[in-house]
């Protein structure tokens, strides 16, 4: 099987979350930076107009949204399992909260504090892509509400420990470990903040998962990720079960876009759907015939 290609940058939390996941599985993978701020154009052949970041690719199957891809990771790499004791419910159940609130809560904290230190064109691009959302000037003003709001959480993330356990779900690393990881790394930009100065258990956690470490992986030229995708055909899907959108099947032209924030439209034809996946086709002169997956969760589907 071909290695996995990351479409990443740096200070991504979740594309740290992404890496960290690669490195607790011990995946090789391929990487390829893509910029911090839209234009991206050696992303979009692959994945239509989605451009939040990561997305990762195996040939000419594009997985867009942490979710999708952690999903995809364990399903062709199912060892380690990110779901020791056969649980895969409660762990996403708590993603969700740290992948929405707690990241949502994080950036306000971490963007308000840095103001005018960042980028004038990021600030501009980031209130633009969240529709009005991650607004810096709003941050700046309701910062001691949002520092409130982070303490709350982050007191019970310590209280999760309160037994001794060495992580979020037990004995064993699980899913969960990397997705509430991800937003506290994102605070560590801001460190004399102190946000965990008295939350010892916590900060041994966070060692513990950091020491998963990212695995091996290739800088990737990105016009080479254009390329495997072109020369790749995507790979047959097989869903559990089938649930498909109310009126629509396979083949019918939908787009595809999150319910959230970064809600650029994805148009293919749908491939699959159901209560967790969605795929949709698509073709683009740079790649030919590739695969888009989504979540189902936080995702719309709507007839193009
Ligand atoms: N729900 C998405 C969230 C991804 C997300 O919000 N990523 C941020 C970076 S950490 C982003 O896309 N920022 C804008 C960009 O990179 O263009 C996931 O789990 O992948």
């Amino acid at each position: 099987m071909a290695d996995p290609i990351l479409h990443h940058y740096p200070s991504s939390p979740f594309a740290e979350k992404t890496r960290l996941l690669l490195g607790f599985k011990a995946i090789p993978w391929r990487s390829v930076t893509i910029p911090r701020i839209a234009p991206k154009p050696d992303l979009m052949p692959l994945t239509g107009g989605y451009r939040k970041t990561p997305v990762v690719q195996f040939g000419a199957d594009i997985y867009c949204d942490t979710a999708c891809i952690a999903r995809e990771l364990e399903r062709r790499f199912p060892t380690p399992t990110l779901h020791p004791d056969g649980d895969r419910g409660n762990g996403v159940m708590m993603a969700a909260w740290a992948d929405r609130t707690l990241f949502f809560t994080v950036v306000g904290v971490v963007f308000g504090t840095l103001g005018d230190a960042v980028p004038r064109e990021l600030r501009e691009d980031r209130l633009k892509f969240s529709c009005g959302l991650i607004d810096l000037e709003r941050y700046q003003r309701e910062q001691d509400h949002l520092r409130a709001q982070l303490r709350s959480q982050l007191f019970w993330i310590e209280r999760a420990f309160d037994d001794g356990r060495q992580w979020v779900l037990g004995a064993a690393p699980s899913y969960v470990d990397f997705c509430v990881y991800a937003p506290l790394w994102m605070t560590s930009r801001v460190s004399q903040l102190e946000l965990l100065a008295d939350m010892p258990r916590t900060r041994e956690w966070m060692a513990r998962v950091a020491g998963c470490g990212h695995g091996t992986f290739l800088d990737t030229d990105p016009k080479l990720a254009l390329e495997i995708a072109r020369d790749t055909e995507p790979a047959p899907v097989d869903l559990d079960h089938v649930e498909w959108p109310p009126g629509l099947g396979a083949g019918a032209p939908v787009t595809v876009v999150a319910d959230d924030y970064g809600k650029d439209p994805v148009a293919g034809r749908l491939v699959a759907a159901n209560a967790q996946h969605i795929v949709i086709a698509r073709e683009d002169p740079a790649v030919g015939l590739v695969h888009v997956h989504f979540p189902r969760f936080g995702f719309r589907i709507e007839p193009a």
